[in-house]
């Protein structure tokens, strides 16, 4: 059902399992300040030893083979690398972490995918202004660069950022992600999205004219989106609320890399409108491209996709705070849920693996057909654990069978799937009391020890025939 080299993957991010938060020169990320801070994280926990994986790596390897990984998606925390963000100070006990975890990888057989932001800001770089200021994307370049130098050899694929998405609007409009930001609603998201945006192009351009031509690997962003459709598919109003609302979370982002160097009309137009009303006078809130910088359109060598769930979608953005300036009253769209999908663990993450064949469609006939990796899909477990986790498994194969349609149905070039997680980790402002892992992590037992649950135990079941087949038919 699944091409011969497809990419069977699990992922992580550093700052939900690695711990060590200052061990060995470490510098501080944002995400060690607003744990640290009263009230930001349920149960006040933090990333401070999470699953340990800076000592315990080996434990980690031991999952992905057992579960017949072909890929491995991790993040690299930047402030172990550089701890005050930039190059002249280099923690060498950082790059020998990382070194020690991309070789074992590769002697196992298992290609590394490798992402370089994922929400982790060294704290040196917040201090003097963070992602809100222009001058980021060259610091960001220069840090991608020194990791293309140091593990370029070795790593052939690459995600910049992921989710821009989530660093600008939960960061710095909802404040429920660190920095932690909120007091510039409606402004602050949209400069983070352009200056992130701004340094995975440099990035890409430095890789394409520096390192392409040697270390011959391919690089792109991460971007999150969820399946929208309208909630009444012959009411106008609600199809344009869906068009809008894609517009302001896939199309930001992918808009300007796959399809036109800008921003969708739909989104601009909106904003400024809503600036008019208010009264808000200037510039657009939504920044403009300069024509003297490295051009986005162009900078993914594949499309990366996060894909967790669906919603169906009307105008008015529901809270009475149309005359206030936000994202939410500039996209002015409400949420609703189809009551037939099933809720089974955290509140946002209504579980429709078809949503997914229908946004890899979108996503085919939207930006040119892109060779697509969906780089995190999962399912959450909330309350008693349940190690014979049957509905999980059931997700996996629903999903996987949804993948099956997308490529060999509807022709879309999906050449690997990463499952969210490999282990149960520190799941961000949910801290430990929400589990994705396809491990279990004992985090009451100093040994943290990990558990396959059955979903993995499955998992790994689906990559073994799927390999088997594949080269059953190949013979
Ligand atoms: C991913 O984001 C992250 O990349 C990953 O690190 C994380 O562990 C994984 O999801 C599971 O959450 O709290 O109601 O405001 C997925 C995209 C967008 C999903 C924001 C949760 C927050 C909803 N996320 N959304 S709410």
């Amino acid at each position: 059902m699944f091409p011969r080299d497809f990419a069977w993957g699990a992922g992580t991010a550093a700052y939900q399992i690695e711990g060590g938060w200052q061990a060995d020169g470490k510098g501080a990320s944002i995400w060690d300040t607003f744990c640290h801070e009263r009230g930001r994280v349920c149960g006040e926990q933090s990333g401070d030893v999470a699953c340990n994986s800076y000592q315990l790596w080996e434990k980690d390897l031991q999952c992905i083979r057992q579960l017949g990984l072909t890929h491995y998606r991790l993040s690299l925390s930047w402030a172990r690398l550089l701890p005050h963000g930039t190059t002249p100070h280099v923690n060498q006990k950082g790059v020998q972490y990382y070194n020690q975890v991309i070789d074992d990888l590769l002697a196992c057989g298992v290609t590394p995918m490798v992402t370089l932001y994922h929400f982790d800001l060294p704290q040196a770089l917040q201090d003097q202004g963070g992602w809100k200021c222009p001058g980021m994307a060259d610091i960001f370049d220069c840090y991608a660069k020194f990791c293309f130098q140091t593990f370029g050899d070795r790593v052939k694929l690459w995600i910049t950022i992921n989710e821009p998405y989530v660093c600008a609007k939960l960061g710095h409009e909802d404040g429920i992600h660190a920095p932690g930001l909120k007091e510039e609603a409606g402004i602050a998201a949209y400069l983070v999205g352009h200056n992130m945006l701004r340094a995975h192009a440099m990035a890409w351009h430095t890789y394409n004219s520096l390192y392409r031509a040697k270390q011959g690997g391919a690089l792109s962003l991460a971007i999150n989106s969820d399946w929208l459709e309208p909630l009444d598919a012959c009411c106008p109003e609600d199809v344009a609320a869906t068009e809008r609302y894609l517009a302001f979370t896939l199309g930001w982002f992918a808009w300007p890399v796959f399809v036109t160097g800008d921003y969708p009309e739909t989104m601009r137009s909106a904003i400024d409108a809503r600036s008019k009303k208010l009264g808000y006078e200037g510039t657009s809130r939504l920044p403009s491209f300069s024509k003297d910088e490295p051009a986005i359109l162009g900078t993914a060598d594949f499309f990366a996709l996060n894909y967790y769930t669906s919603r169906k979608v009307k105008p008015g953005e529901g809270g009475g705070g149309e005359m206030s300036l936000s994202m939410k009253s500039d996209r002015d769209v409400t949420e609703v849920l189809d009551p037939s999908w099933p809720i089974p663990g955290v509140s946002w993450l209504a579980v429709v693996p078809h949503g997914l064949r229908k946004l890899l469609k979108y996503i085919k006939d939207t930006f040119n057909d892109p060779a697509v990796y969906i780089t995190e899909n999962g399912f959450s477990q909330v309350g008693p654990l349940q190690i014979e986790d049957v509905q999980r498994s059931e997700f996996y194969r629903d999903t996987l069978m949804e993948v099956a349609r997308a490529i060999q149905e509807d022709g879309v070039k999906v050449r690997g799937y990463f499952a969210w997680s490999l282990l149960d980790n520190f799941e961000w402002a949910d801290g430990f009391s929400v589990r994705f892992g396809l491990y279990h992590v004992d985090f009451a037992d100093a040994k943290l020890s990990r558990t396959a649950y059955r979903s993995g135990r499955e998992y790994a079941q689906m990559i073994s025939k799927s390999k088997s087949k594949s080269n059953g038919e190949s013979s």
